[in-house]
């Protein structure tokens, strides 16, 4: 637990106001919080539906369309997180799956609820931090850092504004991290979970570059799938002394001594699928069995195609927009001739088969570990076809030769609709290839 002014206050003292508000004589609530009884006595939908979807109005987009920007002394980084719930919305045009798809209880342009988390590090109140409980993004918020950083993330549990009868922790999980030790690792059988209205705040010093992903490990099949899932890579010490010749800035994935991983550009993807039913009796106060899993969207980023493809900036991803609660874009752009670098880490319960028309992918990495023999032999793959497995991450290097648009996709047709409807949807995205220089150089991943 930890000091910082940021911190969420304890909410039983909300709770107890908020029930006196609801003491209100026509029983709604008349302050700016989501009372508890008036919940279980005046039923989630009508109230929760109504509240909502005003407070949602006025929210203050802090989400960023890339990774998250910590507050960094030196080497010392740190971020703050919180885990709440949410809305969200699939493409336009998705049929309906009633009741289940959309959601009955959804503000107007969302249709699905979600858990999620959300980046408040450059929040400076806790009225600012709670004012997000029921904000959640998906995918998470991007985490990026170097080899050599001190990392400190801070997780503040803000409970569920839709759900307060539950008293669901939360967790954060570095997916393959090699070397957490138990209280930071974030599996709550073995060690500790973030209860609501506190705080923890987890410790790292990451010395393996590559591409990892995290989650939260509360009721871990529930909290991922509701969309607790998010991508945190490390960048190498190399990029801090370019080998080869290679001038300074350059950018590489992996300490790979010879310059072979270099890039020029990176996107990063989070790999999902959505189970409408399963959201829906979330919000409905029911339960699922997971053993029926059936995915009816496929996303990238927390969204499906043609979504996918909203640059940063689009209108639909700001402060009204339907999408302004999954600002990650997935729209990869270079110029010819360039390197990008995909990172690829699937969270969802699937196997997934990505392939590139007409650009040769060459796999460099698996799990955050460079494809190369102890005896240093280099055993980077080129395919037409990167297989990746849930809790897999994949680091792969494309170079475009030829200006144009060119589709990455699942190759599993059933994975390419949304919600069952006719037309392309799901697991797609576009390379825009633009000729020399039409891109400046790139800032930040995903833009
Ligand atoms: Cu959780």
């Amino acid at each position: 637990m930890n000091d910082d002014p940021r911190s969420v206050p304890d909410d039983r003292a909300d709770d107890r106001a908020d029930d006196r508000a609801d003491d209100h004589a026509d029983g709604r609530p008349t302050r700016g919080g989501l009372g508890r009884r008036a919940v279980m006595l005046g039923g989630a939908g009508a109230i929760g539906s109504v509240f909502l979807g005003t407070r949602l109005s006025f929210g203050q987009p802090t989400q960023r369309p890339t990774v998250v920007r910590p507050a960094a002394t030196g080497n010392v980084k740190s971020v703050h997180l919180v885990g709440t719930d949410g809305w969200v919305s699939m493409p336009a045009g998705s049929p309906p799956d009633l009741p289940f798809f959309p959601d009955s209880l959804a503000p107007d342009g969302f249709d699905t609820y979600v858990f999620g988390f959300r980046d408040v590090t450059q929040m400076s109140t806790a009225a600012e931090v709670a004012a997000v409980r029921g904000k959640a993004q998906v995918s998470a918020p991007m985490l990026a850092f170097d080899e050599g950083d001190e990392v400190t993330i801070t997780l503040s549990n803000l409970g569920l504004l839709m759900r307060p009868d539950l008293f669901d922790g939360h967790t954060l999980h570095w997916h393959g991290f090699v070397n957490a030790i138990p209280l930071f690792d974030g599996v709550p059988e073995l060690s500790l979970a973030v209860p609501i209205g506190r705080d923890l705040s987890y410790h790292y010093r990451p010395h393996d570059a590559g591409t990892y992903m995290y989650h939260c490990h509360f009721e871990d099949v529930e909290h991922v799938q509701m969309g607790m899932t998010g991508m945190v890579f490390i960048r190498p010490a190399q990029n801090r002394t370019p080998v080869n010749g290679d001038p300074i800035g350059t950018k590489y994935a992996y300490n790979d001594g010879d310059g072979s991983t270099r890039y020029d550009r990176e996107f990063a993807f989070m790999v999902t699928e959505l189970w409408s039913a399963a959201h829906y009796r979330d919000a409905h106060i029911q339960v699922s069995d997971w053993t029926d899993y059936a995915p009816s969207f496929w996303l990238l980023n927390g969204r499906g195609y043609p979504d996918t493809i909203a640059p940063p900036g689009d209108p639909r991803t700001t402060a009204a927009g339907r999408l302004q609660y999954q600002p990650i874009s997935s729209l990869i752009r270079c110029n010819v001739n360039e390197t990008v670098l995909l990172r690829l880490s699937n969270l969802g319960y699937q196997n997934h088969a990505f392939t590139l028309d007409n650009v040769d992918m060459q796999v460099v990495a698996k799990d955050a570990a460079l494809l190369r023999g102890r005896d240093g032999t280099t055993n980077y793959q080129v395919t037409n076809t990167v297989d990746i497995g849930p809790g897999e991450s994949r680091d792969v290097l494309v170079t475009p030769r030829r200006a144009g648009e060119y589709l990455l996709y699942d190759r599993n047709y059933a994975y390419l609709g949304n919600g069952g409807g006719t037309g392309w949807g799901g697991m797609m995205t576009v390379l825009r290839v633009g000729a020399a220089e039409t891109y400046g150089p790139q800032t930040e991943p995903n833009t």
